[in-house]
């Protein structure tokens, strides 16, 4: 007999894009917020009372059989800080996201496909903080992340696979292993080998004890190379939390690295730094100071895929996604 079904309406509407490769599913719909009650506060107050009574939710709408590998959703929330236009908080398919780069974009390009913004700045507020958010126009848009830091730098670690790699614990809103002595090069053909890797690095960092300066799991690791294209700067992999590689550079991965860079005497304030992913899609990076704090921005385009509705049938066994 099927479990009691949680509440969930049996239709929602949601407008699905992808940032460079990476797909973000904006949940756009009324319903949501009769069904939901998430309460008053700041987004970290909904996002957590959404975990913590609606988990279900967030499977269903990103989880298989509804979901894409890699995709990021996105709860718009009314924001606390006054300052902002828009809260959001983001998940995926095994759970929640501070912040996510690619998931800004292509919310912004979807504000602006909706015509709920018009080319110019606004701030967002999100789980790791106040994020200043430029449309462009069309399918481009820059964000501002919040200050990179790293917190440990040349750090060597034996992987389970008995490999020794070297790389830097840094975060922009997500923690992050940045690492470029991994030996393999980052390209689609290898994205097996670099997944394998990664993982590796991921589960030798969490058996070490290796964690953000409050306990954060490190959960994205980025195998970082030489660019293909002789017009950019560098290249990466990126593991994110769920087992699948970002499609995109990553933003927050990007953001992370634009701070080590600037630490390292290799990205001067207002340079541009081109970050290709593994599969060629590219950002543009650069930073400014700001009272003496490093403000990175990140651009990037998106592209509306679908706008849809999910249907959750009452008699569907799976209208909470595959149990996994
Ligand atoms: O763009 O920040 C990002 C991101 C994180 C996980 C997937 N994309």
């Amino acid at each position: 007999m099927m479990a009691a079904t949680p509440e969930l309406p049996t239709r929602l509407r949601v407008i699905d894009s992808h940032t460079i490769g990476e797909p973000t599913r904006v949940v756009w719909d009324d319903a949501i917020e009769r069904l939901i009650d998430l309460g008053a506060g700041t987004v970290v107050s909904r996002r957590d009372r959404f975990r913590d009574r609606y988990d279900h939710v967030r499977r269903a709408l990103v989880g298989d059989p509804r979901g894409a590998d890699a995709m990021v959703g996105v709860m718009l929330v009314p924001p606390a800080d006054p300052s902002c236009t828009f809260g959001a908080f983001y998940f995926n398919r095994v759970g929640y996201l501070d912040m996510c780069g690619h998931a800004t974009i292509g919310l912004a390009v979807t504000l602006g496909h909706l015509g709920r913004i018009t080319p110019d700045s606004f701030r967002l507020e999100t789980p790791a903080g106040m994020v200043g958010v430029t449309w462009h126009g069309g399918n481009n848009a820059t964000f501002e992340c919040v200050t990179p830091r790293r917190i440990q730098c040349g750090l060597t670690v034996e992987c389970a696979d008995g490999n020794l790699v070297t790389g830097d614990v840094a975060t922009s809103g997500l923690w992050f292993f940045l690492c470029r002595d991994h030996g393999l090069p980052v390209v689609p053909a290898e994205i097996p080998r670099l997944t394998e890797r990664s993982w590796a690095i991921r589960r030798s960092l969490e058996a070490r004890g290796i964690t953000g300066d409050r306990g954060e799991t490190i959960d994205h690791v980025v195998l970082l190379g030489p660019p293909q294209d002789t017009r950019n700067h560098g290249r990466a992999f990126v593991l994110c939390p769920d087992g699948a590689f970002d499609r995109s550079p990553c933003g927050t991965g990007t953001s992370a690295l634009v701070g080590c860079l600037r630490e390292d005497g290799l990205l001067a304030e207002g340079d541009i730094w081109r970050q290709e992913s593994v599969l060629g899609g590219v950002y543009e990076a650069s930073y400014q100071l700001r009272d003496g704090v490093c403000v990175p921005a990140v651009r990037g385009s998106a592209w509306i895929t679908a706008e849809s509705e999910l249907h959750f049938d009452t008699t569907d066994p799976y209208r909470l996604g595959l149990p996994r």
